[in-house]
């Protein structure tokens, strides 16, 4: 993990610096980073840093070539994976938490304990689980403007620990409510 930080900023440190002296010391920690690459891959594939990348580290320092080549030919070795830029790696798909807690003393009028989230904001196609924590049953009964039980998601009662399930494939406003609590409603927002 060092060593990739290493790696990425010498032509940082190349590219704000007008002298000469801390371009040589960039080009320093440069050759010194994909030698230490170069150790370290060796086991797995000998060529892994080719000589000319070498070439062009140590031409870029004396100004024989410009810094755009020197750049491409870090360029080059991030696409071909000689450099592993852990960040880029990582990119995975961002995990929508799509879960509602019904919060202990949810069935209480008087307290606090709303649906956590009590709007919760989804993409189109993705399951919301109930899960209730409460210490009573409750269950999830879909609602329409005016307060009308309909068909849409419905659950049976959930006892302390029960969870319930629905995907939401169409954009819109969901709201439901508990019918044994009913000043209990929640909304789902799909988008
Ligand atoms: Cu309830």
């Amino acid at each position: 993990m060092a060593l990739h930080a290493n790696i990425i900023n010498p032509p940082i440190i190349a590219h704000m610096s007008m002298k000469r002296s801390s371009k040589a010391m960039a080009i320093l920690v440069l050759v010194f980073a994909i030698s230490m690459v170069s150790l370290s891959i060796n086991v797995a594939s000998a060529q892994a840093v080719p000589e000319w990348v070498k070439n062009t580290a140590l031409w870029y320092g004396e100004g024989i070539v410009s810094e755009g080549e020197f750049l491409n030919m870090i360029k080059f070795l991030i696409e071909n994976e000689v450099i592993v830029i852990d960040s880029i790696k990582e990119q995975a798909p961002q995990v929508v938490d799509a879960q509602v807690v019904i919060p202990n003393g949810n069935f209480d009028v008087t307290g606090a304990g709303f649906y956590s989230p009590l709007n919760l904001e989804i993409p189109a196609g993705t399951t919301v689980t109930w899960v209730n924590d409460d210490s009573v049953p409750h269950n999830i009964q879909s609602i329409d403007a005016s307060g009308k039980v309909i068909q849409l998601f419905n659950s049976p009662p959930l006892n302390t620990g029960d969870r319930f399930e629905h995907t939401f494939e169409e954009e819109g406003v969901y709201k439901y409510y508990c019918s044994f609590h009913p000043w209990r409603v929640g909304l789902v927002t799909v988008s």
